[in-house]
C-alpha cells in the first residue's frame, strides 16, 4: 500500500476541494493538517514539501502534487471512477470552464469579502466589499441559469466544477454568517446560505451538503472541523 497523505488546513476552501474530492474517490490517506495561526505551512520541513508555502498538497508514496487543480486530475488519473470531467467532450469542456471562471472571476471578489470579515475588519473596508459583492451576486446569477437546466453546476453528475465552486461560495457564506446577520445584508450579501438566495442555487446547495453530509464522518476523523481555538486560512 502506497504512502498516502494530504497537508492541509483547516477551514481552506482548497483543501476542502480536495478532501470532499478523496471521499468521492474513495481514498484511503494520512491527514497532515498545519496550524495556520503558527504559520506552520511556513516551517523549513514543509517548505521542502511545497516551496511556496501553500496547501493542499497531496503526496502519493514517492510523488508530491501541488495545486488543487492538479490533485483532481491526478485522483481522476489513477481512479477514474467516477469521473470527475465528464465523459463526453462537451461536458468536460464545460467542466474546465466552470472551473476556470470560478477561479478567475469568483474567488478573487470572494477574498475581497471575506478576508476583511474575518479579521473583524468589514466596517472600514465597506466600500471594497460592497464591489466585490456585486460582483459576486453577478457570478451566482449565471451559475444560477445554468443550474436552471442542470442539476448540477456543469451538468447531469457530480463533478470537479461543483468540488471547486461549493466550498468557495461556502466560505464567504460561513465568514457572513460567522461575522452576524447585520454585516452581510449591510454589504447586500443575502443572509443565510448564499446558495438559498433562489430555489434553483438552493437545490444545488442542497446536492453538495448531501454529498458533505454522507461523508461527514470520514471528513471529521481527518480533522476537517476546526478544533476549538484555532484560527481558519483566511482564503
Ligand atoms: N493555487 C493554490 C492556492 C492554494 C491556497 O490558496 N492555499 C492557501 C489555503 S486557503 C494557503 O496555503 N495559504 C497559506 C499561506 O499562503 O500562508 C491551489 O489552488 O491549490
Amino acid at each position: 500500500m502506497s504512502k498516502r497523505e494530504l497537508y492541509f488546513i483547516s477551514g481552506s476552501p482548497p483543501c476542502w476541494t480536495v478532501m470532499l474530492a478523496l471521499e468521492v474517490k474513495g481514498w484511503n490517506y494520512r491527514p497532515r493538517r498545519l496550524d495556520n495561526s503558527k504559520r506552520e505551512q511556513n516551517t523549513s520541513a514543509f517548505l521542502t514539501v511545497n516551496p511556496r508555502g501553500q496547501v493542499p498538497v497531496l503526496i502519493d508514496s514517492d510523488l508530491t502534487v501541488c495545486e488543487t487543480t492538479a490533485i483532481l486530475c491526478y485522483l481522476d488519473t489513477e481512479t477514474p471512477t467516477p469521473p470527475l470531467f465528464g465523459g463526453r467532450p462537451a461536458e468536460t469542456a464545460l467542466i474546465w470552464q466552470t472551473i476556470a471562471e470560478c477561479n478567475d472571476y469568483l474567488q478573487g471578489p470572494i477574498g475581497e469579502i471575506s478576508r476583511p470579515l474575518f479579521r473583524g475588519k468589514g466596517v472600514d473596508f465597506k466600500d471594497q466589499i460592497a464591489d466585490a459583492a456585486a460582483k459576486v451576486r453577478g457570478e451566482l446569477g449565471l451559475l444560477e441559469v445554468r443550474l436552471s437546466s442542470t442539476p448540477w453546476i456543469a451538468g447531469d453528475a457530480l463533478s470537479a466544477a461543483d468540488l471547486v465552486v461549493y466550498p468557495t461560495v461556502d466560505a464567504v457564506d460561513a465568514r457572513c454568517r460567522a461575522r452576524g446577520r447585520g454585516n452581510a445584508q449591510l454589504f447586500g450579501i443575502p443572509a443565510g446560505p448564499v446558495f438559498s438566495q433562489s430555489r434553483r442555487m438552493k437545490r444545488a446547495h442542497q446536492n453538495l451538503a448531501g454529498v458533505r453530509q454522507r461523508l461527514s464522518p470520514a471528513l471529521e476523523m481527518k480533522g476537517l472541523r476546526r478544533p476549538a481555538g484555532t484560527r481558519p486560512c483566511p482564503g
